[in-house]
């Protein structure tokens, strides 16, 4: 398993943190996604390997967003 915070500056509101919470966390190798919106990042755990981490970023662009890092 492993953790990665991923920097997503355009996260401004609680409907960013649901739309991407809720794009992330059903992610095959995903156990857990958190939005946090002062800090505009994306916490996720998963698998660790790199498949999933392109996937996780994927389906953040895919609701819009640029992921940073
Ligand atoms: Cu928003």
């Amino acid at each position: 398993m492993s953790d990665i915070t991923l920097s997503v500056p355009d996260i401004s509101c609680n409907h960013c943190k649901e739309s991407i919470e809720s794009a992330v966390a059903p992610l095959d190798g995903v156990t857990s996604a958190e939005v946090s919106i002062d800090e505009r990042n994306v916490a996720v755990g998963f698998d660790g390997s790199d498949a999933t981490l392109a996937a996780i970023k994927d389906a953040i662009e895919a609701q819009g967003y640029e992921v940073a890092s």
